[in-house]
């Protein structure tokens, strides 16, 4: 609806979070790091293989995640909303899905809805509420060994999968504000029956053009970037706090928070004067800590809104 549209549109700031089974190694497999691809792709780019990575579900305990308090930092932040990985490339559902038991309801000791609980604390809280979802998933055959691209096609057992877990999503956690689909090579008919699919049950949910065969709502901008003409379309940039990884890698170089708030600051004021959405991402440590340099850039950004409002 136009509304929908209006009220995505005004959010302008955001938080994303990458968060999942991968924020445990965080970087570091068998006591090597890991410093080919991202950290929350460390399942191909370490090559882990499928009985080990399913395995540290075991030891998965975030403890000290916190959803009221992520949503109270996202609002401390001047954030209108939050988008949460529900399922990377990696496979492991952070929501209670029912058709694979590759979860973190079922396989780990923590047992705790993720998904749901931040739901709801965003809710009460006043922000909109979002996830992020990979059509590609590498316990599926076809999928893996990973391609350089993760642009493989989708065969019809795992669109059938994708389906599945979609429906819960758009089911079972409220209303959503997003989901940034991303990845893989679906066929024109996967993308419309997955955007089917979201808009019988929500059709104010606004899609990602990473459903691709033009199927999105909003086009996606590359890592930080902000485009040099005005589009004639809605538009986000998604922007990870240090360009080596969106998940949470152990023994990133952090530097001061200071001038990391002073260089977001000046792309979030680029993208926001050019009419985008900027979704800020933080990576959670494995034990569901949020990394104070990340907090850090947060507040201050925060703290220069409430000064410069
Ligand atoms: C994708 C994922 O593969 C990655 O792990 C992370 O979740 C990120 C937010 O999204 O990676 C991309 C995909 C496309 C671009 C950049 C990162 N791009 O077009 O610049």
């Amino acid at each position: 609806s136009a509304q929908a549209i209006a009220e995505w549109q005004h959010q302008k700031y955001s938080m994303f979070i990458h968060f999942g089974l991968f924020s445990l190694p965080a970087g570091v497999w068998k006591n090597e790091k890991v410093t080919k691809g991202y950290s929350e792709q460390i399942r191909a780019h370490g090559k882990i293989t499928k009985e080990e990575f399913h395995a540290l579900a075991k030891s998965f305990n975030p403890e000290k995640w916190n959803p009221d308090s992520v949503a109270s930092l996202a609002k401390q932040a001047g954030m209108k909303s939050i988008v949460i990985t529900s399922k990377h490339h990696d496979g492991f559902a952070m929501f209670h899905t029912k058709f694979s038991d590759f979860n973190i309801v079922d396989a780990t000791p923590y047992k705790h809805d993720v998904i749901k609980e931040l739901a709801d604390a965003c809710r009460k809280q006043g922000l909109k509420f979002g996830v992020y979802f990979s059509l590609i998933d590498w316990d599926f055959p076809g999928a893996s060994p990973i391609s350089e691209t993760n642009s493989d096609s989708i065969p019809p057992t795992h669109h059938q999968f994708n389906l599945n877990q979609v429906e819960e999503l758009v089911t079972q956690y409220g209303p959503l504000s997003e989901i940034w689909f991303d990845m893989g090579k679906p066929t024109l008919q996967q993308s419309q029956e997955l955007a089917a699919m979201v808009r019988k049950h929500q059709p104010d949910c606004l899609l990602s053009g990473r459903l691709w065969n033009d199927q999105g709502d909003f086009a996606v901008m590359g890592d930080n970037a902000s485009p040099d003409f005005r589009m004639g379309t809605l538009w986000q940039t998604p922007a990870s706090m240090f360009d080596e990884t969106w998940g949470y890698r152990s023994w990133q170089v952090r530097g001061d928070a200071k001038e990391k708030a002073k260089e977001k600051l000046t792309s979030l004021i680029k993208v926001v004067s050019a009419g985008g959405n900027y979704l800020l991402n933080i990576g959670p440590m494995g034990d569901g800590g949020i990394v104070p340099f990340e907090r850090d850039v947060l507040l201050t950004m925060g703290a220069w809104f409430k000064q410069n409002s």
